[in-house]
């Protein structure tokens, strides 16, 4: 069981138990708890002697006795219990913007309904309102979160569902029957949501395959069984296809599964005009086949160099193959550095010091600290007297450290009226100045637009941090011209981030896209808050694929002597 495992089942505790109106200190106990588990480096399944639990924060001798417990038998006799409480399901509207454990209680309680599609029609009927205080514009709001959490319940996030499909990919490998074995779908493509994950093996004895993939611990219910597709239900909730070929159908099987559909069209098409039927089998010239081990070799049946996975969506790559004009895409090893680090001076978890060595052990050359300003209401954003002292401390390490550098800069809140978080006499003293917006989300499109032109024209400033801020699955972009911020940060020369944040990624696809066709530059930024989330940066540079970004379109691709001219300094 992952640290994320046990996070996940006390949060949900912490939520029950936050529903029935439990003593407030045990819930945040429980929260507490979550924080901690999150937020460690080291996986608790390793410890060795877990008494040594108690010594860390939020985890005292109950909570240690539960991860215990769930660690040698799978399961918590208290949680189980727990989830049959007649409150337990009510959990699910706690994903609902703006309703909290107490309005769900009152909910259920008045209404006796648990589940959103109740609560959906509840409220398009107009039977929230009047109800303990809740008025039309709560409704409406209700209403519009209800269809987001919808909209969202059937798909997940990408790097919640990547790290979890490699895993089963690993544990089937073991079966040496497996030939050959890769992702499928939209999980090889590297959209930003998963519908399932496909999987798809070659091997002379299907059967084998098949059984272990029924077999592996991750697996919670088997809905079909047979010798070439096998679907299972994880325990995490996901649904997983098992395709099983034969070693010479690999190739296609490959292309066929991973998609899209739109792609798939566009190169049977082509295959038509050459005479050619092209499937999940094979490429076949009448009954003889001519390809189909290699998805190479689909490719060139057709007359076309590979086409990477991440731009199989039918925006245009195929006429981009055929002239030979494909994008050479940034890949991690193209990566020097990450311009988006917090650290415990302010919301982040892990010192200055030890954010930039974990950088270092993984190749890059720097790093940028952007520690929050004040006005975004956590508990430790830096003052200008505290940005002074953060520089001083960034100076002194830089001294020790070889080869590497920190850069120091800031995340500065865009207040509601453009205006920025700290004077510009603090500012100046940075290496960089990123800016973003945190607060006041329901500005209507103008209000935004106009918010953030007037801080990217600020003499100052940078980057502009997530431009949309979306939280994939929790909360919609706020309303904003993107196309003229894009237009604004070209006139002035500004840089976009891509925040690889599992939930953000942000700047999307899409408006990757549209930034590189202005020249606009990007930074592909973790905005990590621990060392852990430095990971990250896959599904940042798998979005910048996804938006046919190249090395160049890049500014962390270059290192420090040439990244410096990017910054108004
Ligand atoms: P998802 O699961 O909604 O996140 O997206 P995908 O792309 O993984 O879709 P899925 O799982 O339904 O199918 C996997 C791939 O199989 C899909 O990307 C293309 C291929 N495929 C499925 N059905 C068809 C079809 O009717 N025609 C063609 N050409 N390809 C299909
Ligand atoms: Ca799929």
């Amino acid at each position: 069981m992952t640290n994320q495992e046990l996070a996940q089942i006390f949060s949900h505790i912490a939520e029950i138990l936050d529903i029935q109106g439990e003593n407030p200190f045990k819930v945040r106990a429980y929260k507490k708890a979550v924080q901690t588990l999150e937020n460690l480096t080291t996986q608790i399944s390793t410890v060795k002697n877990l008494e040594k639990l108690g010594k860390l924060p939020g985890i005292g001798e109950a909570i240690t006795k539960k991860i215990k417990e769930l660690l040698e038998t799978g399961k918590l006799k208290y949680y189980e219990e727990l989830k049959k409480s007649e409150y337990a399901p009510l959990t699910e509207f706690l994903k609902i913007p703006g309703v909290g454990p107490k309005h769900a209680k009152l909910i259920y309680d008045k209404l006796k309904i648990n589940n959103v599609i109740d609560l959906e029609k509840k409220a398009t009927q107009g039977k929230l309102r009047g109800l303990f205080g809740l008025g039309e514009k709560t409704e409406e709001n209700i209403l519009k979160g209800v269809t987001q959490v919808r909209k969202y319940k059937e798909r997940f996030p990408l790097a919640f569902i990547h790290p979890k499909a490699q895993a089963l990919v690993n544990e089937l490998k073991k079966n040496k029957d497996v030939e050959k074995i890769t992702l499928a779908g939209s999980l090889r493509r590297m959209k930003e949501t998963i519908a399932d994950v496909d999987i798809l093996v070659s091997s002379k004895n299907p059967e084998s395959v098949s059984d272990s993939f029924v077999k592996l611990p991750q697996v919670s219910s088997v809905i079909a069984k047979g010798s070439t597709k096998t679907s299972i239900v994880t325990k995490d909730g996901f649904q997983s296809d098992l395709r099983i070929v034969k070693p010479e159908e690999f190739g296609a099987a490959q292309h066929y599964f991973t998609g899209s559909k739109a792609h798939n069209i566009r190169i049977r098409s082509l295959g038509v005009q050459k005479g050619l039927k092209i499937n999940e089998y094979g490429v076949f010239k009448g009954k003889k086949r001519i390809a189909g081990k290699t998805e190479t070799e689909v490719f060139k049946s057709v007359a076309l160099p590979y086409i990477s996975p991440e731009l199989r969506e039918d925006w245009g790559e195929v006429e981009m193959a055929l002239q030979k004009k494909l994008p050479h895409l940034v890949e991690l090893k193209d990566i020097k550095g990450d311009l988006h680090v917090h650290t415990d001076w302010s919301d982040g978890q892990n010192s200055i010091e030890k954010m930039a060595e974990e950088a270092k052990k993984r190749g890059y050359q720097y790093i940028a600290i952007c520690d929050h300003s004040t006005a975004v209401g956590i508990t430790k954003g830096l003052d200008p007297k505290r940005v002074e002292k953060q520089i001083e401390v960034v100076k002194k390490l830089n001294k020790k450290l070889k080869n590497f550098k920190i850069l120091s800069g800031i995340e500065v809140d865009i207040r509601a009226d453009g205006k920025l978080d700290l004077p510009a006499n603090v500012l100046k003293e940075l290496d960089l100045v990123v800016v973003a917006v945190h607060t006041k989300f329901s500005q209507s499109e103008a209000e935004m637009t106009k918010r953030i032109i007037k801080a990217i024209e600020s003499p100052l400033v940078d980057i502009l941090a997530h431009p949309t801020g979306r939280l994939i699955g929790k909360r919609e972009p706020y309303q904003v011209n993107i196309d003229k911020i894009i237009d604004c940060c070209k006139a002035n020369d500004k840089i976009l981030e891509l925040n690889a944040y599992p939930e953000r990624l942000d700047l999307n696809d899409i408006n990757c896209r549209k930034a590189k066709e202005k020249r606009v530059k990007i930074t592909i930024s973790t905005d990590a808050h621990n060392i852990n989330h430095y990971f990250w940066m896959n599904f940042g540079i798998a979005t910048a694929k996804r938006g046919w970004l190249e090395p160049n379109d890049v500014i962390n691709t270059l290192p420090l002597n040439k990244l410096k001219k990017f910054f108004k300094r």
